[in-house]
């Protein structure tokens, strides 16, 4: 980004305090839900066009192709429940379907998401496209105690995009079981997951030519710049993506250029030559590893399907 955010704004005590108790610790870190500001978010959306990016274009294509058999027999009316929905695009290839008999195999759509605004704008798009679904949001941290409202007969949550690897495997193992509760017995489960594979093709996904995922990667600087008092100088920090081979994980991290000292909400951080901090983690499930942790969460495994490549995995588990 060109724009280091200098320009005064109202401190945000939220996002002042996430930041620095991750720039205050040892080794340092920022939580990746400060990602998603708007900039983030927009260049998030260029990340899942890129060429290197194959998560979303392959979890897409499932999801097209599969369509009608990634949902139980016998489901109809039946409530999609979308955790971490803030777009419907996805949602989309399970709400169209319909039975034999031309009825809807879902009645109501109940996304969860932080995003207040993303959710009523997608409220207002299937007010337009699907007039007979029920979309019920809900502005909620999925990754917390989850009260739902009462849900009707059939349910299945939707968990896609491999946001599962952005979360650590016991917040993940605790994640699934909550929502496990919260849907309740009988119900369903649908997780999109990527699956570890050659660094050679992790690597370029977290690092792509065009620069998009080190300008999400410092628009975490820019964030604070804007909204945390900070004054971080963007030309001496750079994006660095690796592969944590022992964790299973690709790991990004800003790398402070040379030494200096940075400002943020009125505390000092100081950075030698080459310090690091810690910004994301993306797990990456073997099958095998996956349905143990459902399994701990307390959900059976019912299915599970791959791209021709084995590049990400659809796994529908069940109560
Ligand atoms: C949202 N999440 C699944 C992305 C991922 O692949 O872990 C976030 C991302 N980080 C860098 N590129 C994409």
């Amino acid at each position: 980004p060109n724009d280091p955010g200098f320009a005064p704004h109202a401190l945000c005590a939220e996002t002042a305090e996430a930041a620095l108790s991750g720039l205050t610790a040892s080794p340092k870190t920022l939580p990746a839900k400060l990602f998603y500001d708007p900039e983030g978010c927009r260049l998030f959306y260029r990340i899942t066009e890129l060429p290197e990016y194959y998560l979303t274009r392959t979890e897409t294509g499932l999801l097209r192709t599969l369509g009608r058999s990634l949902i139980p027999e016998g489901f109809h009316s039946a409530t999609l429940v979308e955790f971490g929905g803030s777009d419907e695009a996805k949602a989309r290839y399970l709400l169209d379907q319909r039975d034999d008999h031309r009825r809807r195999l879902f009645a109501t759509y109940v996304p969860i998401d932080v995003a207040a605004s993303a959710l009523e704008d997608m409220r207002f798009r299937l007010a337009n496209s699907h007039p007979d679904l029920a979309v019920e949001p809900i502005v909620a941290d999925f990754v917390g105690k989850l009260a739902l409202p009462p849900l009707g007969r059939q349910r299945m949550g939707l968990f896609p995009g491999s946001t599962i690897g952005n979360l650590d495997p016991d917040v993940a193992v605790r994640f699934l079981a909550s929502a496990r509760e919260a849907l309740g017995p009988g119900s369903w489960f649908l997780l999109g997951a990527d699956l570890r594979k050659d660094p050679a093709i992790l690597l370029p996904a977290y690092n792509d030519s065009a620069g998009v995922t080190a300008a999400f990667n410092l628009n975490l600087l820019c964030r604070l710049n804007r909204e945390a008092a900070a004054d971080f100088d963007l030309r001496h920090f750079r994006h660095a993506a690796v592969w944590n081979d022992a964790l299973s994980r690709i790991e990004m991290h800003l790398i402070a250029s040379r030494d200096q000292v940075v400002h943020v909400a009125g505390s000092v951080i100081p950075f030698a030559e080459g310090e690091s901090i810690h910004t994301e983690n993306s797990y990456k499930w073997t099958r095998r590893a996956l349905v143990a942790m459902v399994a701990a969460a307390g959900w059976e495994p019912h299915r599970i399907w791959t791209d021709s490549e084995d590049l990400f995995g659809i796994f529908l588990l069940r109560h």
